[in-house]
């Protein structure tokens, strides 16, 4: 009798090797921030299994947005306009809801030429997970200060930036986002866990990640240096990701001391507590977190807001089950009949 082939070593719940998450060579500067992002989507999307061939990958324009590039070779992507990310990711997520969509972007093409697109995405909601990857400045541009560059902090050549930052994380909160977390490309352990949450959640889960720029803006009068955000990063809890394939008994938990959240795939969130009492349910709490943080100029780092429970985009339109984009002509077109009653009812 023949004994059953070996299991291979090495492979995801859906056979896959983690080399298969990978993209092409990074062309981004050596120590980028980025590309550290890069290494744990490329872990998230590989320890969640999901199939990497039906994951649709958007960006605008800027260093970051070059990233998808680095990450799963087989998925869909689109390098759009600068700014204009949320419109494509909105278009083919409408087309192709059976789509998992990421979209990187910068904090110059989010907070600044993208702002007003950035923030319809959210209020409608567009299930995807968006992430910025913030270093303060254009690094494709050579590293003028961009919208989130702290008041107060230095360019290499001295000059001093006067405005203040805008502050991602409440916009995000403030148009409706449901799942609205901060992270350290330093720091990949909470980063990872934030991914997968994120991967898990239904509707736009917003990731603004301070990404130092080594070339442009890592110097000693910088806040988004990797010295800065290292000596400064405080934590808001330490985070446990359980997916809705492993049994929940294996991650061991203190119940009077760790937060549950429940995600709508089956997935859990625990969130252990550190100094603060801190609930990440409660919106009202979270802006005025985020308010406080913004004062005080602390450095905290977190899942700052989540909600599994309510509708995205695709839920609230109530579009049929099959995607838009697989469906036949005549059913995407109604013909002159369907037209001339629909005219009728309106007479
Ligand atoms: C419509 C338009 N305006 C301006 C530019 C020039 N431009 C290219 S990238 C960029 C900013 C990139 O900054 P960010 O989004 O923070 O990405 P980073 O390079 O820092 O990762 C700008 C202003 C452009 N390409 N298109
Ligand atoms: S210029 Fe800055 S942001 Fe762009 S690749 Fe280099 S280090 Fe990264
Ligand atoms: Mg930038």
């Amino acid at each position: 009798m023949s004994s059953p082939a070996p299991k291979p070593k090495n492979v995801n719940r859906i056979g896959l090797a983690m080399a298969d998450y990978k993209g092409a060579p990074s062309t981004l500067c050596s120590g980028c921030g980025h590309d550290a992002i890069t290494s744990q989507i490329i872990k998230a999307f590989y320890e969640m299994g999901v199939n990497p061939s039906h994951v649709a990958k958007m960006s605008g324009i800027g260093c970051s947005s070059k990233s998808p590039a680095y990450f799963l070779s087989t998925a869909y992507g689109f390098n759009g306009v600068h700014g204009r990310m949320p419109s494509t990711a909105s278009g083919a997520m409408l087309a192709n809801r059976s789509l998992t969509c990421i979209g990187v972007s910068g904090d110059g093409d989010t907070a600044a030429i993208g702002l007003g697109q950035f923030c319809h995405l959210l209020r409608r909601n567009i299930p995807m997970i968006y992430i910025v990857e913030n270093n303060g400045v254009y690094g494709l541009t050579k590293g003028q200060f961009s919208p989130t560059a702290d008041l107060g902090s230095a360019l290499k050549s001295g000059v001093v930036n006067d405005l203040p930052a805008v502050d991602l994380c409440s916009i995000a909160i403030e148009f409706g986002c449901n799942y609205v977390a901060r992270s350290f490309a330093g720091d990949p352990k909470q980063l990872v866990a934030l991914l997968k949450g994120a991967i898990s959640h239904r509707g736009t889960a917003f990731l603004d990640v301070i990404s130092p720029c080594v070339t442009f803006n890592n110097h000693e009068s910088s806040t988004k240096s990797y010295q800065w955000a290292k000596e400064h990063e405080e934590l808001l809890h330490q985070i446990d990701f359980i997916p809705h394939f492993q049994p929940l008994e294996t991650v061991e938990y203190d119940e009077g001391q760790t937060a549950e959240v429940e995600m709508r795939d089956g997935s859990h969130i625990r969130l252990r507590k550190l100094e603060r009492d801190y609930n990440p349910a409660d919106r009202a709490a979270a802006l005025n977190l985020l308010q406080h943080i913004r004062e005080s100029g602390e450095f905290l780092t977190g899942l700052v807001y989540v909600n599994p429970k309510a509708k995205d985009f695709i839920e609230l339109l109530d579009l049929v089950d099959e995607p838009l984009a697989f469906l036949p002509e005549s059913k995407l077109r109604p013909g002159p009949q369907v037209l001339d009653e629909i005219m009728r009812e309106m007479m």
